[in-house]
């Protein structure tokens, strides 16, 4: 008898009609099967993948995606639960028959003459009791390289679904690339992601923001843990002892680089779990214990370099395991080697830009898309921690959120307590990037970085948040950080990227009760002697902007987080209201 997991693909077959059916067995000769295949399938302005200098950048690949395709979109994807206030106002919402229909009127013979590939695929270390058992269909050959350097995929994934019902259904088709046909839609009820329209990775590689975020927030809430947008990292101090923390930041706010950071201090270094998600549940012991659910980096190319992320250059030039992938940034057709805006070396002479048209430095727009990427295995990187495998994950000591902020908000404030830490993550506001499509630069809410990428109410999600924590006997400290603020010239104040050890090292320090911090009326903020400021040219006039808390100037900011909150009305928690009326009364 066919079991749960062939039905269903028997089922996606029979509405998109492939030309034919290929089960991704996960093993290396299938990899460079895949890109081959790509590199002779024309689509839109090429081929779909294009072979790089693999002297210079061994196992490269390059691949344009259409002109239209190059972000997410948030405005087209959807949470469908059986009611709206169950989305919340953080969600789009369409009750789910009719979006079931809509989608699967664009899905029906989608992938004629295509090949439809099926991914089993886990997320998480198969043996991890956190990791999820996942299955997707798709059209796309680019996505289906990428979900091999993204997850953890192939037969032995399938064994373990073949028992068992309870897997993560993910159907994507690019469709006809038609932006007035794209939808990402999401049945968090059904475990089910239903994409059609798009190949961007956010909207494309089901295994990352659909699953791991939208379609995980929920069953987290269901089963008692949180799928958070946090880097996952441990940092050795010079006793070898490590301290794991996790950071949430908005979408290309440097995470990656914060998770692959080089650290400024010589006796400080970090090892990498994780650039993008956490799975956090609670342990046995009593404290939060991460996951990276994932297995590849899918990062944001320009500004990548030797300087603001060596060991992201290594791990992409490394090309050990799996195939690096580049989606849309430049091409140096002399040395046909990848390029983007930021990278180390002279501008090339002669180049394509991201849609393979003739470029030079005067024609005014950038040769790399904003949001071109790479992906690459994490197993290339060299700093890679030995626990990332580790089935039970690593404990977590503080939880960090981020945003990019040029003004009022501290550059690192501890929270009072857990309630006051999941206030400062709802309150979160940051200025937006390229890494969706939209206005850049201008404040957002950003409630712990999930905006866009939690699966139900946030006013759940809070009260979810606080439920997690008075479970807990050890909580992590809650912390919020901001690299971004600037003088009166608008000049970055802050160095950022290694020197950001010197701030982590302060919360390592505060949360192994070493060193005492200052009360400000909105957090906890380090003394100035007791940051590790060694070798860095830095005013003291400076470092005390840094940190100053002003209420009189945070009115319009308080208005602003008190207008995102009003959404949620009385299914806000309790805890929340009473932190928000603290504020208010602060600036009065
Ligand atoms: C990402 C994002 O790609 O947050 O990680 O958009
Ligand atoms: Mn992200």
């Amino acid at each position: 008898m066919a079991s749960a997991a062939e039905r269903w693909v028997e089922d996606q077959e029979r509405l998109a009609r492939p030309a034919r059916v290929a089960w991704c067995d996960g093993t290396e000769g299938e990899a460079w099967r895949l890109l081959e295949i790509g590199m002779n399938e024309e689509r839109l302005n090429g081929p779909v993948f294009l072979k790089l200098n693999h002297k210079s950048w061994p196992t490269a690949y390059l691949h344009h995606s259409d002109p239209t395709d190059v972000a997410r979109t948030e405005h087209l994807t959807f949470v469908c639960h059986s009611t709206r206030e169950a989305s919340g106002p953080n969600n789009n919402w369409m009750e789910p028959a009719k979006a079931k229909k809509k989608m699967a009127k664009l899905s029906e013979g989608c992938m004629r003459g295509r090949t439809m590939y099926v991914i089993p695929y886990m997320m998480g270390q198969p043996d991890s009791p956190y990791a999820k058992a996942c299955l997707m269909v798709t059209d796309s050959t680019y996505v289906a390289v990428s979900m091999r350097i993204m997850t953890r995929i192939g037969t032995p994934i399938l064994e373990k679904l073949r028992n068992r019902e309870d897997f993560i259904k993910g159907f994507h088709s690019v469709g006809d690339l038609d932006p007035n046909h794209r939808y990402i839609m999401h049945f968090p009820q059904e475990s089910l992601v239903w994409s059609v329209g798009s190949g961007y990775g956010g909207n494309a590689l089901l295994g990352k923001k659909c699953v791991s975020l939208r379609i995980a927030s929920y069953l987290g809430l269901r089963q008692g843990w949180l799928a958070e947008h946090m880097v996952i990292m441990g940092i050795e101090d010079h006793r070898g002892n490590v301290t794991y923390v996790t950071a949430a930041l908005p979408s290309a706010c440097g995470k990656t680089n914060l998770a692959m950071m080089e650290s400024a201090l010589p006796e400080y270094r970090v090892w990498t779990l994780g650039d993008d998600i956490a799975w956090l549940n609670i342990g046995p012991d009593g404290r939060l214990w991460a996951i990276n659910p994932e297995a590849g980096y899918f990062g944001v190319a320009p500004g990548t370099s030797m300087k603001t992320n060596p060991n992201m250059m290594r791990t992409i030039r490394r090309g050990a395991f799996n195939p690096t992938l580049f989606t849309n940034v430049g091409l140096n057709t002399d040395t046909n080697e990848p390029w983007w805006e930021g990278l180390d070396g002279p501008v090339p002479e002669n180049m394509l830009d991201w849609q393979g048209r003739p470029w030079t430095p005067g024609s005014g727009a950038k040769a790399a898309h904003p949001n071109s990427r790479f992906t690459a295995s994490i197993i290339n990187s060299p700093m890679l921690s030995p626990e990332h495998n580790n089935p039970q994950g690593v404990p977590i000591s503080a939880i960090i959120f981020g945003a990019r902020r040029t003004r009022l908000i501290p550059l690192v404030m501890e929270s009072f307590n857990w309630a006051h830490g999941v206030f400062l993550g709802a309150r979160m506001g940051s200025e937006t990037t390229a890494a969706a499509t939209g206005q850049v630069g201008v404040v957002r809410r950003d409630p712990m970085a999930m905006r866009p990428f939690c699966g139900y109410n946030f006013a759940d999600y809070w009260r979810h948040y606080l439920n997690v924590g008075n479970r807990l006997t050890r909580p992590p400290g809650i912390f919020s950080v901001n690299w971004f603020r600037v003088d009166e010239n608008g000049k970055f104040m802050w160095p950022g990227f290694g020197d950001n050890m010197r701030v982590l090292k302060w919360i390592v320090d505060r949360v192994n009760g070493r060193v005492p911090a200052r009360e400000t009326p909105a957090g906890l903020v380090p003394r100035i002697q007791d940051l590790d400021l060694g070798g860095l040219n830095i005013s003291e006039d400076k470092m005390e902007r840094l940190f100053a808390v002003n209420m009189k100037e945070w009115k319009g900011e308080v208005d602003d987080i008190r207008d995102s909150l009003k959404p949620y009305g009385g299914r806000l928690p309790a805890e929340i209201r009473e932190q928000l009326l603290k504020l208010e009364r602060q600036v009065r």
